[in-house]
């Protein structure tokens, strides 16, 4: 696919919605895009901002279970209401993506995703590009609960990663 927002990874239906506040958002949010492809999972990325364009946000929220959309991950620096209100718009699981702010590093955008009143979760990951990756990786896993063809991916991409920490060398002395 062409790995930039507003763009889809394949015509079959898509699983996964990434959204994000703002083309600034890619550079973080594109590590999501690279999971899913990575995973073979289809997936649509869109620009949504919640004071931008509150009414695309509301009909996006609105027509995720109709799409078919099995998880949103939405990422939004600063204030970052977007994940809390597509949450409220959606039974959908929706993953929070704080996305680092110029001022504050995105702990403004951590504290204002993950501190959603009790009622309308949202399932929150780190700031900046591990909480992206980390969320697409959430969302693998939460399809391959049935889906065996995609947990055997998951398993074979932990156990790389098992292969390569087994294989990390430190400087002579460490
Ligand atoms: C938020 O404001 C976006 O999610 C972005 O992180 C931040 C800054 O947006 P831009 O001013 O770069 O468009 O809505």
């Amino acid at each position: 696919m062409s790995s930039s927002p507003s763009s889809s990874s394949s015509p079959e239906a898509v699983q996964i919605g990434i959204v994000m506040g703002s083309s600034s958002d890619w550079e973080i949010m594109k590590h999501a895009v690279a999971v899913l492809d990575e995973f073979g999972v289809a997936h649509e990325a869109r620009v949504v901002s919640a004071h931008r364009m509150p009414l695309d946000m509301v009909e996006y929220g609105a027509e995720a279970t109709r799409r078919g959309l099995r998880a949103i991950i939405a990422g939004a620096g600063g204030a970052a209401h977007l994940p809390g209100m597509l949450a409220a718009l959606t039974p959908v699981p929706v993953f929070g993506v704080p996305v680092p702010s110029k001022y504050l590093r995105g702990e403004d955008s951590l504290l204002s995703i993950v501190q959603m009143p009790k009622g309308v979760p949202v399932a929150t990951f780190a700031i900046g590009e591990a909480g992206a990756a980390n969320a697409a990786l959430h969302a693998v896993a939460n399809l391959a609960c049935t889906d065996p063809a995609l947990r055997k991916k998951l398993e074979a991409f932990r156990a790389r990663q098992t292969e390569a920490a087994r294989a990390m060398a430190l400087p002579p002395g460490g």
